[in-house]
């Protein structure tokens, strides 16, 4: 028998408010970190953010549809048809600061033909909550977490109450000015209600290098306690649930949804050693055969976890590494050390867990021969795979506040306010764009194309879909003609 679910607090006043929650489908943008044709071929994940939207709506006695459009390749007219058969009284969607004006076309076509409240939420609205409300076709905003704010906005709606007594949101006045108001307390993550998973068809997703069907993502803590300049996880406080609450959900997730692979998408799982090596003993306490992933850093993990970890069928660890050059690495304020690196590497492998590694291009003081470093690094690290991303000054980040200083610009709020849609710079950086898209690309050709890791690989291939899918991807980044850019679809995107 799978445990239960934490307790539910259904508001009286919505038992039965049907609400819809849409995920329109999504592709690169302009700024895109990624390199094109990684990004297209790096799988196709749930929205997590919408399953625990699902899940406290549930809770709190509301009838719910959740439409993954991106997922399920659903049209705009597949998607109106599902939504007028449900009837909801609200629609939702996530919105994120990149990916603003592809939503926002779904937000504007599907209000134009099914005319019911919009209510958005999602990281982007703690940033640009006055600008994104300011659209016609957004009502309300839920600014921060959901977990209090979503049920308190909707009894307000449907009672009538003063809007402005709720926290967290944001809405129109009569006169069009829109309303912010102060931020809620933190939720208590033990107390938020699981991810809906039963809301989707768990067998259609999967990552670049996963191997086992369903797979999942989940995240076990909100926040970070670090302060990466390019990061805007720091500014938020460190909050972890406790073991039992995570693996409740895992054996929930083995149990009812056929889960067998996962990634935990925590900024940093292992910050708290203590809590992993529970996690893991739980793990296998209760039995729970699931291969999963997880993301760290390098000086959060030692032989204890890494040994609990593997037992409990972590399979690869994500090492943010960034960059080959300690100075850069200083200005970063990664606080790790090139010998770090080689040392967890190292370890990480011997205890036969898969390492995959997260370096970033045109980062500040970036040179051409910096960026020979961070390539030398990949190389010299011996990792499973590796990510190269061109650097993408964020919204929210001390890296866009330098860039801020430099340029006097405000480019994200440019964009949401007015639509300009321009190249960002990068802050203390003289590399153009194309040269670091084109570094970017090199980093990836030398990383993958050595004979010893491409035997490596392929003997590493377990299943049809995963071979497809490599084949796939080496092919699209190896076909391409430098002379016409990179028609591979490693092209600056436009
Ligand atoms: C898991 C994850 C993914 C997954 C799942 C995406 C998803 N939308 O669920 C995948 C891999 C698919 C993904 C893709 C992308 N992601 Co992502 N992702 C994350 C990650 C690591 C965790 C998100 C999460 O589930 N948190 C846990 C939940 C509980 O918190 P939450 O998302 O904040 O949601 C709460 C509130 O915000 C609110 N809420 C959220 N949505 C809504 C909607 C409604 C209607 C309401 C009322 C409330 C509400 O309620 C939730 C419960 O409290 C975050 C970083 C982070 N640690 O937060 C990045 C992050 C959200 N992603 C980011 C980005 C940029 C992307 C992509 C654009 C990447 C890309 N270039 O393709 C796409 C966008 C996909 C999309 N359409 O949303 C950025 C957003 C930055 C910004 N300013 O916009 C973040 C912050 C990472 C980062 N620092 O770069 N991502
Ligand atoms: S990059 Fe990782 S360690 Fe650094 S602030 Fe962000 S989440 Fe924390």
């Amino acid at each position: 028998m799978a445990p239960s679910r934490p307790p539910a607090r259904p508001q009286p006043a919505l038992q039965g408010l049907r609400f819809a929650l849409v995920y329109p489908p999504y592709g690169p943008v302009r700024n895109e970190p990624g390199i094109k044709t990684v990004k297209e071929n790096y799988g196709i994940f749930p929205s997590l953010s919408l399953l625990y939207v699902a899940g406290i709506l549930e809770a709190a006695g509301c009838e719910v549809l959740l439409l993954d459009a991106h997922a399920e390749g659903l049209t705009l007219e597949q998607t109106v048809a599902r939504l007028r058969s449900f009837g909801p009284q609200y629609i939702g969607y996530t919105l994120t600061t990149y990916l603003f004006f592809q939503s926002m076309d779904w937000v504007k076509a599907i209000r134009a033909e099914v005319d019911v409240p919009v209510v958005v939420g999602g990281v982007h609205l703690s940033i640009y909550p006055r600008e994104t409300v300011a659209y016609p076709c957004i009502d309300y905003a839920v600014t921060h977490e959901a977990e209090q704010a979503l049920p308190e906005l909707l009894v307000a709606l449907v009672t009538g109450a003063d809007l402005s007594r709720v926290r967290g949101v944001a809405f129109k006045q009569p006169d069009g000015a829109v309303v912010v108001t102060p931020k809620p307390g933190d939720a208590d993550v033990d107390l938020s209600p699981f991810p809906a998973r039963h809301l989707i068809d768990n067998s259609i997703y999967y990552s670049f290098i996963s191997q086992y069907k369903n797979f999942t993502c989940f995240i076990t803590s909100r926040g970070c306690p670090y302060k990466c300049i390019f990061c805007e996880q720091g500014s938020k406080a460190f909050r972890a649930r406790s073991p039992d609450n995570v693996v409740d959900e895992l054996e929930i997730a083995y149990k009812e949804h056929g889960i067998r692979e996962l990634d935990f998408f925590d900024s940093s799982f292992t910050i708290r050693k203590d809590r992993v090596i529970a996690i893991c003993d739980e793990i296998q306490r209760r039995k729970l055969p699931i291969h999963w992933a997880a993301r760290t850093r390098v000086d959060c993990i030692s032989d204890d976890v890494l040994s609990a970890m593997r037992k409990a069928g972590c399979e690869r660890i994500y090492y943010g590494i960034e960059s080959g050059n300690r100075e850069i690495l200083a200005t970063l304020k990664k606080s790790t050390s090139l010998e770090m690196y080689h040392d967890v590497l190292r370890r990480t492998k011997d205890h036969g867990i898969a390492t995959f590694g997260y370096f970033m291009v045109g980062n500040p003081y970036e040179t051409e021969a910096s960026i020979r470093q961070t390539i030398k690094l990949a190389l010299e690290l011996d990792l499973d795979y590796a990510q190269f991303s061109k650097v993408t000054p964020m919204p929210a980040t001390e890296m866009y506040t330098l860039l801020l200083k430099e340029t006097g610009r405000d480019y994200w709020r440019e964009h949401i306010e007015k639509g300009v849609d321009e190249d960002i710079p990068r802050p203390l950086c003289d590399m153009t764009d194309a040269e670091i898209q084109r570094w970017t690309r090199l980093a990836y050709l030398r990383f993958y194309y050595r004979p010893r890791y491409m035997a490596r690989a392929l003997g590493r291939i377990k299943s049809r879909d995963e071979l497809a899918r490599s084949v796939k991807t080496a092919w699209q980044m190896l076909v391409t003609d430098p002379g016409k850019g990179d028609d591979a679809g490693m092209e600056v995107l436009a």
